[in-house]
């Protein structure tokens, strides 16, 4: 399998979260790419291939322009209102407030544009998103191309950004955007399977009204997990879309039994919708080690992943999402893809 990956990832460095009542560097970190383009390597996976440089033209097909034009703004204009640490949001228009007028100071934009303080902005982020959006589109091109499958090995991840907000370490919906790429590329139906440890709430958004794009996604149950806001089983799509997302939130402490049979019946709907093309959102903080989540799943359990979906025999994209243990990220994402392999 063919890896995808940018060394511009590491721009995005030196980020600061606010997690249990203390700000403290944030868990999504260079190290995580490193340890899994390393990996990569010594498992001889296949060759790693740089991305082609693209324009933004698909970003906007699933977020609105105004968004996706934000974005390279943010640290000039945070920079020119003379700041020099991480910008950060710290205001929301929540129910009760206007969200309806765009506001002028970068402080205000950067909580219009967001749902929470977790995406936040230091010099090279801008060119990393970028990367990240270009990785995405180039290991999807490979699948257009023959390939039976591609890993793009995404740095910063997608799956929390909506059609016009970022959040949960995530800009672009670097899942989305391939999805909606290979349904413009004339592929009639597309799965994403979201295996990320939390909800993708950005993703779920971004298709909940469309049937011709399915959302499949296993995570906490967001009664007690992170986003909180949505990921509910009773979430099934809207209109046109109604029954094409499936969500299967589960409890802190689930083991591979459980979550195994979430993924069963995911893979038993996702054969039945027959996509063209699979879209993967690869999170492996379902990890035990996992420092900021609560299953249990373990370093054996990931080739079990891959075998399953790659039994599915469709062309698939694997999308990097998270993945937080930073020293078992690469051995457990590897695994995912090693199995789909079948070894
Ligand atoms: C991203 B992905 C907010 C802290 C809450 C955010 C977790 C984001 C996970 N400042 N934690 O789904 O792995
Ligand atoms: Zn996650």
């Amino acid at each position: 399998m063919k890896t995808v990956f940018s060394p511009l990832h590491a721009g995005h460095a030196g980020n600061f979260e606010l997690i249990s009542g203390a700000i403290v560097p944030a868990f999504e970190k260079p190290s995580r790419a490193e340890f899994i383009k390393a990996r990569v390597e010594s498992e001889k996976l296949g060759p790693i291939l740089p991305p082609a440089t693209h324009d933004l033209a698909a970003a906007r097909q699933v977020h609105t322009s105004e968004f996706i034009d934000f974005l390279p703004t943010v640290w000039p204009l945070w920079e020119a209102s003379g700041r020099t640490g991480s910008a950060l949001p710290f205001t929301w228009p929540t129910r009760g407030l206007r969200g309806d007028v765009r506001p002028q100071s970068i402080d205000a934009l950067l909580g219009f544009y967001s749902f929470d303080g977790g995406a936040s902005f230091v010099k090279g982020t801008w060119e990393a998103i970028k990367s990240s959006y270009d990785v995405a589109l180039t290991a999807a091109a490979l699948v257009k191309g023959g390939e039976i499958s591609a890993f793009a090995l995404c740095r910063p991840p997608g799956h929390h950004a909506g059609a016009a907000f970022m959040g949960g370490y995530c800009y672009i919906n670097n899942a989305a955007v391939a999805a909606q790429w290979f349904r413009d590329q004339g592929a009639r139906r597309v799965s994403i399977l979201d295996v990320d440890y939390h909800h993708g709430n950005g993703t779920q958004e971004i298709f909940y009204s469309r049937g011709d794009v399915q959302v499949l996604n296993l995570h906490g149950d967001p009664m007690t997990e992170y986003p909180f806001f949505l990921g509910h089983a009773d979430e099934r799509g809207a209109g046109a879309g109604e029954g094409f997302n499936v969500n299967y939130p589960m409890p802190f402490g689930t083991t591979w039994d459980a979550w195994n049979a979430s993924l069963e019946d995911a893979c038993a709907k996702l054969a039945a919708y027959a996509p063209e093309v699979v879209v993967v959102s690869l999170g492996v903080d379902t990890f035990e080690k996992d420092p900021i989540s609560r299953f249990k799943l373990k370093t054996a359990d990931y080739p079990k992943i891959g075998r399953r979906i790659a039994k599915l025999g469709l062309p698939t994209l694997f999308v990097m999402e998270g993945g937080y243990a930073v020293e078992e990220v690469g051995i457990n994402a590897v695994g995912v893809l090693t199995g789909f392999e079948d070894r």
